[in-house]
């Protein structure tokens, strides 16, 4: 199986991130984590970027706060997915990582999830790595009946809570 980069910009980023891996070793699908910043690191950012493909990697995930440039500078170097976590670590608690990550010009696209949305990052890699690996979508397909039933039994004991007397 491809393995999936989990990047972020500082190790300050972690917490958020984790949630990041966590999914992805529930899945059981293989990743490495590393911290690689823009700003402070980019010819590290880069040359990670330029070589995932044949380090097999199958997509990349970028956590960044504040001017976030992590995810579409691994994109400028790498045409593997990338998706973007904009992380809330700024006074404007993350809508300038939200817009850095998501208003990415056209030819360089980035796959942008919510504010700290860790967990859609792994999911949507694990839905990419799954286009051809059966056994990995019979496992999304499963999370997703489990969360379907646990709704339906919230439902349940809702309407019965409040039925019409
Ligand atoms: C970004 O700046 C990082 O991704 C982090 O979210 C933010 C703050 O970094 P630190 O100053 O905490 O290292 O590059």
């Amino acid at each position: 199986m491809k393995k999936v980069a989990v990047i972020m910009g500082s190790d300050s980023d972690l917490p958020v991130v984790e949630k990041a891996i966590t999914t992805l070793a529930e899945y059981g699908v293989p990743y490495e984590v590393h911290v690689y910043s823009a700003h402070r690191t980019p010819e590290e950012a880069r040359e990670f970027s330029v070589n995932a493909r044949k380090n097999g990697f199958g997509a990349i995930i970028a956590a960044a706060g504040k001017a976030a440039h992590l995810a579409g500078a691994l994109a400028a170097n790498s045409t593997l997915p990338v998706i973007g976590i904009p992380v809330k670590s700024s006074t404007l608690d993350g809508i300038d990582a939200l817009l850095s990550t998501v208003q990415m010009p056209s030819g360089i696209p980035v796959a942008t999830v919510a504010i700290d949305g860790a967990a859609n990052a792994a999911l949507l890699a694990i839905e990419i790595l799954a286009v051809s690996d059966d056994e990995l979508a019979g496992k999304l397909d499963a999370a997703r009946a489990a969360a379907s039933a646990k709704v339906l039994r919230a439902n349940a004991e809702v309407e019965k809570k409040y039925a019409a007397q």
